[in-house]
């Protein structure tokens, strides 16, 4: 056997950042997707049919298909924070550890629910299409009014760290705070935040801010329904999942004028968009960027990294799912 082929086998399903490959390369054998192909679900279990770990995104599925193709496999980094892409129960049944990459992009992601909570509320970049189409002629009293944020109340679906993150944001623009959380939040007296049923934030929040893990639970917990029953002047921000919110039923909702905007950065099976949503002017929309910031992004690729350093060394693991 070649030094090499000694060496436990990765399969890295995107490009990575060069730091973090550095870090890889002397220790393991690498199946790099260097040039950033995108894989098929067939394509990365025919590349995992010999690896040792996988190290994935959350746009990668990984499956009981995926396992029972790959009987070798004993390591499993996403390099995110979540895990509803992972099938967590099929990995534990085969003895497979499951690393994710939490805390490193607490603050960014927080950062960008506040971006897209401000750009929905104030008309950001509907104002900025409108302008730059050369449609401004002349300054109006009633020009892209839009929603106040000081002083109005938000309400927090999943007061985890990140949901903590974008609360304590939240004093400085005087704002109510309410949550829903399986558990009272241990920091709820420092954040002034209180905790209250789903229906009642519904009610009560000008902003509704999902920062809730997907789950089948959670699968679509904002529908026509509870839209129906927010505030004409509200707004929901969806930096968590797609497939939390009911994309068809938001879209109706916002044509209909039943909630006043919203701001999304994640979709009900991204990349593909519902073409309602895109019909809508009020609405920001980004492709899934809230923890993209050069540092956030690299400290998730390293983390994600060292959690395979560690289990090729026998060492515990830095942030075990399970
Ligand atoms: C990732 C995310 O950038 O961490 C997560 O769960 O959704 C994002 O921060 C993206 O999913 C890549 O894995």
């Amino acid at each position: 056997m070649s030094h090499s082929e000694s060496k436990a086998r990765v399969v890295v399903t995107r490009r990575n950042f060069p730091e973090v490959i550095a870090e890889l390369e002397p220790v393991f054998s690498l199946d790099h997707n260097a040039d950033d192909t995108l894989w098929s679900p067939a394509e990365l279990r025919a590349r995992a049919a010999n690896a040792q770990a996988l190290y994935v995104v959350a746009s990668d599925k990984v499956d009981g298909a995926l396992l029972d193709a790959a009987p070798g496999l004993k390591m499993v980094a996403t390099g995110s924070v979540g895990t509803n892409h992972i099938d967590l129960e099929a990995c534990r049944a085969r003895g497979i550890a499951v690393t994710n990459t939490p805390d490193v992009l607490s603050e960014a992601t927080a950062d960008m629910a506040w971006t897209l909570l401000m750009a929905a509320a104030r008309r950001v970049t509907e104002s900025e299409r409108w302008l730059r189409a050369g449609l401004w002629q002349r300054w109006a009293w009633d020009q892209f009014l839009g929603q106040d944020v000081f002083g109005s109340t938000l309400g927090i679906i999943g007061m985890g760290r990140i949901g903590s993150a974008i609360a304590r944001r939240a004093r400085g623009f005087g704002m109510q705070i309410v949550y829903t959380n399986r558990s009272p939040a241990a920091n709820e007296l420092e954040l002034g935040a209180s905790r209250v049923e789903l229906s009642e934030l519904l009610r009560s929040a000008d902003y509704v801010m999902l920062v809730l893990p997907y789950s089948p639970a959670s699968h679509h917990l904002i529908g026509a329904a509870e839209l129906a029953t927010m505030k004409s002047s509200a707004v929901l921000i969806n930096i968590a999942r797609g497939g939390i919110v009911d994309d068809v039923a938001l879209a109706l909702a916002l044509k209909k004028g039943q909630i006043a905007a919203a701001g999304l950065d994640v979709y009900e099976g991204e990349p593909a968009l519902h073409l309602g949503l895109l019909e809508c002017d009020n609405i920001v929309m980004t492709p899934h960027i809230g923890s993209a910031t050069r540092s956030s992004r690299v400290g998730m690729a390293m983390l994600a990294a060292q959690n395979l350093l560690a289990w090729q060394r026998g060492e515990a693991l830095l942030t075990p799912v399970h």
